[in-house]
Protein backbone atom coordinates (compact mmCIF):
# COMPACT_ATOMS: atom_id res chain seq x y z
CA UNK A 1 0.00 0.00 0.00
CA UNK A 2 2.66 2.04 1.11
CA UNK A 3 4.37 1.50 -2.38
CA UNK A 4 1.03 2.96 -4.59
CA UNK A 5 0.96 5.84 -2.60
CA UNK A 6 4.72 6.68 -3.18
CA UNK A 7 4.32 5.79 -6.71
CA UNK A 8 1.36 8.29 -6.90
CA UNK A 9 3.50 11.82 -5.34
CA UNK A 10 6.03 10.56 -7.89
CA UNK A 11 3.76 10.90 -10.78
CA UNK A 12 1.75 13.91 -9.40
CA UNK A 13 5.36 15.38 -8.80
CA UNK A 14 6.12 14.69 -12.44
CA UNK A 15 3.33 15.78 -13.94
CA UNK A 16 3.62 19.00 -12.42
CA UNK A 17 7.18 19.42 -13.18
CA UNK A 18 6.12 18.68 -16.88
CA UNK A 19 3.26 20.95 -17.47
CA UNK A 20 5.49 23.66 -18.62
CA UNK A 21 8.69 22.14 -20.30
CA UNK A 22 10.35 24.10 -23.02
CA UNK A 23 11.80 22.09 -26.07
CA UNK A 24 15.33 22.83 -27.30
CA UNK A 25 14.70 26.03 -28.57
CA UNK A 26 13.23 27.67 -25.21
CA UNK A 27 9.54 27.25 -26.72
CA UNK A 28 6.84 26.16 -24.11
CA UNK A 29 4.95 22.93 -24.98
CA UNK A 30 1.71 22.42 -23.28
CA UNK A 31 1.17 18.91 -22.15
CA UNK A 32 -2.73 19.17 -21.46
CA UNK A 33 -3.08 17.69 -25.08
CA UNK A 34 -1.59 13.99 -23.22
CA UNK A 35 -3.13 14.27 -19.97
CA UNK A 36 -5.86 15.87 -18.20
CA UNK A 37 -4.60 19.21 -16.75
CA UNK A 38 -6.36 21.02 -13.88
CA UNK A 39 -6.85 25.15 -13.95
CA UNK A 40 -3.65 26.87 -14.31
CA UNK A 41 -2.45 27.59 -10.62
CA UNK A 42 -1.20 30.55 -9.50
CA UNK A 43 2.14 31.69 -10.43
CA UNK A 44 5.16 30.69 -8.81
CA UNK A 45 7.89 32.79 -6.90
CA UNK A 46 10.20 34.53 -8.68
CA UNK A 47 13.19 32.30 -9.71
CA UNK A 48 16.72 32.86 -7.83
CA UNK A 49 18.79 35.26 -9.31
CA UNK A 50 20.82 33.98 -12.06
CA UNK A 51 24.28 33.54 -12.15
CA UNK A 52 26.84 36.58 -13.32
CA UNK A 53 27.07 36.62 -17.00
CA UNK A 54 30.25 36.54 -18.86
CA UNK A 55 32.87 39.39 -18.13
CA UNK A 56 31.67 42.55 -20.33
CA UNK A 57 33.86 44.49 -22.87
CA UNK A 58 36.62 46.84 -21.32
CA UNK A 59 34.78 50.65 -21.02
CA UNK A 60 35.87 54.11 -22.28
CA UNK A 61 38.17 56.15 -20.04
CA UNK A 62 36.56 58.19 -18.11
CA UNK A 63 36.69 62.19 -17.75
CA UNK A 64 39.64 63.54 -15.84
CA UNK A 65 38.56 65.47 -13.08
CA UNK A 66 40.32 67.51 -10.95
CA UNK A 67 40.06 67.12 -7.17
CA UNK A 68 39.67 69.91 -4.37
CA UNK A 69 42.77 70.86 -2.93
CA UNK A 70 44.16 68.54 -0.13
CA UNK A 71 44.72 69.91 3.28
CA UNK A 72 47.90 71.33 3.92
CA UNK A 73 50.72 69.17 4.45
CA UNK A 74 53.20 68.66 7.54
CA UNK A 75 55.62 71.82 8.36
CA UNK A 76 58.57 71.34 6.47
CA UNK A 77 62.37 71.25 8.56
CA UNK A 78 63.25 74.88 9.77
CA UNK A 79 65.59 76.77 7.02
CA UNK A 80 69.38 77.66 7.25
CA UNK A 81 69.67 80.62 9.37
CA UNK A 82 69.40 84.00 8.09
CA UNK A 83 71.83 87.14 8.03
CA UNK A 84 72.38 89.36 10.93
CA UNK A 85 69.54 92.04 10.97
CA UNK A 86 71.05 95.69 11.19
CA UNK A 87 71.28 97.31 14.49
CA UNK A 88 68.04 98.45 16.07
CA UNK A 89 66.84 102.02 17.10
CA UNK A 90 67.77 102.73 20.83
CA UNK A 91 65.71 102.06 23.15
CA UNK A 92 63.91 104.38 25.50
CA UNK A 93 65.60 105.03 29.05
CA UNK A 94 63.91 102.31 31.68
CA UNK A 95 61.79 104.29 33.43
CA UNK A 96 63.81 103.41 36.73
CA UNK A 97 66.70 105.71 34.95
CA UNK A 98 64.35 108.48 34.20
CA UNK A 99 62.44 108.23 37.65
CA UNK A 100 66.00 108.51 39.42
CA UNK A 101 67.12 111.25 37.02
CA UNK A 102 63.81 113.57 38.26
CA UNK A 103 64.44 112.72 41.58
CA UNK A 104 68.30 113.96 41.43
CA UNK A 105 66.97 116.91 39.51
CA UNK A 106 64.52 117.28 42.29
CA UNK A 107 67.16 117.17 45.06
CA UNK A 108 69.32 119.59 43.29
CA UNK A 109 66.62 122.39 43.01
CA UNK A 110 65.77 121.89 46.82
CA UNK A 111 69.09 122.43 47.53
CA UNK A 112 69.40 125.33 45.51
CA UNK A 113 66.45 126.83 46.87
CA UNK A 114 67.73 126.26 50.36
CA UNK A 115 70.96 128.22 49.09
CA UNK A 116 68.76 131.03 47.85
CA UNK A 117 66.15 130.94 50.49
CA UNK A 118 69.82 131.71 52.78
CA UNK A 119 71.14 134.36 50.86
CA UNK A 120 68.02 136.39 51.02
CA UNK A 121 67.86 136.31 54.48
CA UNK A 122 71.39 137.54 54.72
CA UNK A 123 70.24 140.01 52.08
CA UNK A 124 67.19 140.77 54.68
CA UNK A 125 69.05 141.54 57.81
CA UNK A 126 71.52 143.54 55.61
CA UNK A 127 68.22 145.96 54.92
CA UNK A 128 66.83 145.28 58.14
CA UNK A 129 70.42 147.04 59.73
CA UNK A 130 70.38 149.46 57.36
CA UNK A 131 66.88 150.78 58.28
CA UNK A 132 64.67 149.27 56.60
CA UNK A 133 61.53 147.58 57.78
CA UNK A 134 59.62 144.68 57.35
CA UNK A 135 56.25 144.25 57.73
CA UNK A 136 54.11 141.52 57.00
CA UNK A 137 55.07 140.25 53.72
CA UNK A 138 56.83 143.69 52.54
CA UNK A 139 60.09 145.09 53.55
CA UNK A 140 60.27 149.38 53.20
CA UNK A 141 63.88 150.53 52.51
CA UNK A 142 65.04 153.86 51.64
CA UNK A 143 68.43 154.86 49.94
CA UNK A 144 68.05 158.24 51.58
CA UNK A 145 67.87 160.15 48.97
CA UNK A 146 65.19 162.75 47.96
CA UNK A 147 63.87 163.37 44.58
CA UNK A 148 60.68 164.43 42.85
CA UNK A 149 57.82 161.87 42.55
CA UNK A 150 57.97 160.63 38.88
CA UNK A 151 61.79 160.26 39.35
CA UNK A 152 61.17 158.47 42.73
CA UNK A 153 59.12 155.90 40.98
CA UNK A 154 61.53 155.46 38.33
CA UNK A 155 64.33 154.87 40.95
CA UNK A 156 62.52 151.94 42.63
CA UNK A 157 61.39 150.52 39.13
CA UNK A 158 64.97 150.04 38.42
CA UNK A 159 65.43 148.15 41.51
CA UNK A 160 62.34 145.62 40.57
CA UNK A 161 60.77 147.66 43.19
CA UNK A 162 57.92 150.20 43.61
CA UNK A 163 57.35 153.64 45.33
CA UNK A 164 56.22 152.75 48.74
CA UNK A 165 52.14 152.65 49.19
CA UNK A 166 51.22 151.58 52.71
CA UNK A 167 47.57 149.67 52.35
CA UNK A 168 46.83 149.50 56.55
CA UNK A 169 48.28 151.27 59.84
CA UNK A 170 50.71 148.94 60.51
CA UNK A 171 52.69 149.15 56.95
CA UNK A 172 51.65 153.51 57.26
CA UNK A 173 53.54 153.19 61.08
CA UNK A 174 56.82 151.34 59.39
CA UNK A 175 56.81 153.95 56.96
CA UNK A 176 56.96 156.87 59.84
CA UNK A 177 59.93 155.27 61.44
CA UNK A 178 61.76 155.52 58.10
CA UNK A 179 60.34 158.99 57.34
CA UNK A 180 61.72 160.59 61.10
CA UNK A 181 61.48 164.03 61.04
CA UNK A 182 61.36 164.70 57.04
CA UNK A 183 58.30 163.19 54.69
CA UNK A 184 58.05 160.71 51.93
CA UNK A 185 56.19 160.20 48.68
CA UNK A 186 53.26 157.73 48.54
CA UNK A 187 52.21 156.00 45.32
CA UNK A 188 48.95 157.54 45.60
CA UNK A 189 48.07 160.42 43.22
CA UNK A 190 45.04 162.08 41.71
CA UNK A 191 46.62 162.82 38.63
CA UNK A 192 43.92 161.36 36.62
CA UNK A 193 41.01 162.33 38.10
CA UNK A 194 41.27 166.06 40.63
CA UNK A 195 40.06 164.35 43.93
CA UNK A 196 40.00 160.57 42.63
CA UNK A 197 43.13 159.39 44.78
CA UNK A 198 44.35 155.68 43.23
CA UNK A 199 47.57 152.96 43.44
CA UNK A 200 49.94 152.82 40.57
CA UNK A 201 47.36 150.19 39.48
CA UNK A 202 44.89 152.79 39.03
CA UNK A 203 42.68 151.51 41.65
CA UNK A 204 40.91 153.28 43.54
CA UNK A 205 43.03 153.59 47.37
CA UNK A 206 41.64 151.54 50.52
CA UNK A 207 43.25 152.53 53.14
CA UNK A 208 44.08 156.62 54.19
CA UNK A 209 45.33 158.49 56.71
CA UNK A 210 45.02 161.99 55.99
CA UNK A 211 45.51 165.16 58.11
CA UNK A 212 43.37 167.14 59.19
CA UNK A 213 42.04 169.83 56.11
CA UNK A 214 43.61 167.28 53.44
CA UNK A 215 44.04 166.47 50.81
CA UNK A 216 43.14 170.15 49.56
CA UNK A 217 44.63 170.60 46.40
CA UNK A 218 46.40 173.64 47.23
CA UNK A 219 46.87 176.65 44.36
CA UNK A 220 45.14 173.65 42.81
CA UNK A 221 48.00 171.98 41.69
CA UNK A 222 48.55 169.29 44.53
CA UNK A 223 48.21 166.00 43.11
CA UNK A 224 50.70 163.49 44.74
CA UNK A 225 50.55 162.39 48.86
CA UNK A 226 53.16 162.53 51.32
CA UNK A 227 53.67 161.14 54.79
CA UNK A 228 54.83 163.48 57.50
CA UNK A 229 56.83 162.71 60.50
CA UNK A 230 53.70 162.08 62.60
CA UNK A 231 52.49 159.65 59.86
CA UNK A 232 49.60 161.78 58.46
CA UNK A 233 49.26 162.70 54.98
CA UNK A 234 49.18 165.73 53.29
CA UNK A 235 48.36 166.27 48.75
CA UNK A 236 51.57 168.05 47.98
CA UNK A 237 53.02 169.19 43.83
CA UNK A 238 54.51 166.42 42.45
CA UNK A 239 57.35 168.46 41.46
CA UNK A 240 58.65 169.12 44.72
CA UNK A 241 61.28 166.64 46.28
CA UNK A 242 60.43 164.65 49.38
CA UNK A 243 61.91 160.67 50.64
CA UNK A 244 62.20 157.85 47.95
CA UNK A 245 61.09 154.89 49.75
CA UNK A 246 60.57 151.66 47.94
CA UNK A 247 58.61 148.58 48.81
CA UNK A 248 59.49 145.36 48.01
C1 LIG B 1 49.22 173.68 53.33
C2 LIG B 1 49.26 172.36 52.63
C3 LIG B 1 49.96 172.41 51.34
C4 LIG B 1 51.33 172.98 51.53
C5 LIG B 1 51.20 174.32 52.27
C6 LIG B 1 52.58 174.88 52.56
O1 LIG B 1 48.62 173.54 54.58
O2 LIG B 1 47.95 171.84 52.40
O3 LIG B 1 50.01 171.07 50.78
O4 LIG B 1 52.08 172.05 52.24
O5 LIG B 1 50.54 174.16 53.51
C7 LIG B 1 48.37 174.76 55.27
CA1 LIG C 1 44.84 167.36 43.59
CA1 LIG D 1 47.78 169.95 50.67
Amino acid sequence: MYLLKLFNILVVGMSLALASVSDQRGHEVNTCTVMACGNPGLNGLPGRDGRDGSKGEKGEPGISVKGQQGFPGKAGPPGPKGDQGIPGLKGQKGEQTAVDAVQRQITALEKSIQTLQAELGKYKKVLLLQGAMKVGGKIFVSSGREDTYSKGKILCAKEGAALASPRNAAENAALQAIVKSSHAFLDINDQQTEGRFVYLNGEPITYTNWKSGEPNDHNKNEDCVIIVSNGLWNDLNCQQNSLIICEV
